[in-house]
């Protein structure tokens, strides 16, 4: 019930966006007292919410905290699937495995777990992917496609673009993708993109896309290790970035490019793909696990597979790898 008369309140503010909205309005939508309505603006205070109340106009909110609960992420979140669901966690293992959890409880399309700090964060083949408190954006996606398994590689190329088109929203900022699954921004990692599937012969259950974003940490919050290949938004915007803003914009542009997928397929993406890719035309070693491939990234196939010409002509075709600029 609370939390019904919560959301009531939220979707009004993100109604009317920026407008003052009287006691009076907000009781008759909530269906409560004026009272009632002014213990829960009371609640948005505590946790947070900067409101301005002025006599006769009633109430507005000026800025939202940066938690990345589903308050936050709910008060002007515009999308009709990704989000609508959101499972929160202060602290947990990996977003990923309660994501895996939920979709075997067929929970909907579109629900995402986002978590304030992760603990056993992972990246591809299980390496550790540094997740702190309070500083990023650490959430997985539920998706299920309808789609060929092979297909599935796809999707991580599109949340690619989807990331990258939010960030650019957002702060300003220009990152590019390296093939296929980081985002960078002037060379330093900013993002990492982790794909599972949970699949039966040919039949695709569901996705599930980890997306790991570094926003706020400051050079100084990376362990050394990372300090000369990672960076955040906040160290080259040089300001802080609001995170539930941030995973706002990611949810619509995610929606917008699935939707277009859905119905068009992979080209159209991986035109926008292309447009924000680093490698393509570079130099670049492919590390797989059968082996090392150099030569000239020419492109991404139709289905989002990478290919490399080496000196010798040959074209290689690479389904995973880590890459190297040279
Ligand atoms: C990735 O793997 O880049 C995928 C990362 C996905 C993380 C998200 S967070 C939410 C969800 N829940 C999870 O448990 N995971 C997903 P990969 O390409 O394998 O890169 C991993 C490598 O990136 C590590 O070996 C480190 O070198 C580096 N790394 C670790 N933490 C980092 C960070 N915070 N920023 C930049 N680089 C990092």
């Amino acid at each position: 019930m609370q939390s019904t008369l919560r959301k009531k309140l939220l979707d009004a503010f993100t109604e009317h966006e920026g407008e003052f909205l009287s006691g009076q309005y907000l009781a008759d939508l909530m269906g409560c007292s004026r009272t009632a309505v002014w213990k829960h603006i009371e609640d948005l205070r505590h946790e947070g919410f900067e409101l301005e109340a002025v006599r006769r106009k009633g109430y507005r909110i000026i800025q939202k905290p940066d938690h990345v609960s589903a308050n936050e992420i709910r008060l002007g979140l515009k999308t009709a699937i990704i989000g609508q669901q959101i499972h929160y966690k202060e602290s947990v293992d990996s977003t990923q495995k309660v994501a895996h959890r939920l979709s075997m409880e067929n929970v909907k399309e579109g629900t995402v777990v986002i978590a304030d700090e992760q603990i056993g964060g992972k990246g591809r083949m299980d390496r550790p992917w540094h997740s702190p408190k309070s500083t990023g954006i650490w959430m997985s996606v539920i998706l299920r496609p309808n789609i060929p398994l092979p297909m599935a590689p796809q999707l991580t190329l599109l949340t690619a673009v989807a990331v990258v088109q939010a960030i650019v929203e957002n702060t300003g900022l220009e990152p590019h993708i390296k093939w296929p699954n980081d985002i960078l921004l002037h060379g330093k990692k900013v993002t990492g993109i982790l794909t599972e599937l949970q699949a039966e012969a040919d039949r695709i259950h569901s996705v599930i896309i980890g997306i790991g974003i570094n926003v706020n940490q400051t050079k100084a919050d990376f362990p050394e290790e990372l300090q000369s290949i990672a960076t955040s938004l906040s160290v080259e915007k040089r300001e802080a970035i609001n995170r539930a803003s941030l995973i706002q914009e990611i949810f619509l542009k995610l929606e917008k490019l699935y939707l277009i997928y859905l119905e068009k397929g992979f080209k159209p993406i991986k035109l926008l793909w292309e447009s924000y890719a680093i490698s393509i035309g570079k130099n670049i070693t492919a590390r797989t696990l059968t082996g090392n491939i150099t030569g000239k990234a020419l492109g991404i196939t139709d289905d989002g597979v990478l290919q490399i010409e080496d000196e010798k002509g040959v074209i290689h075709h690479i389904y995973s790898a880590d890459i190297e600029l040279e």
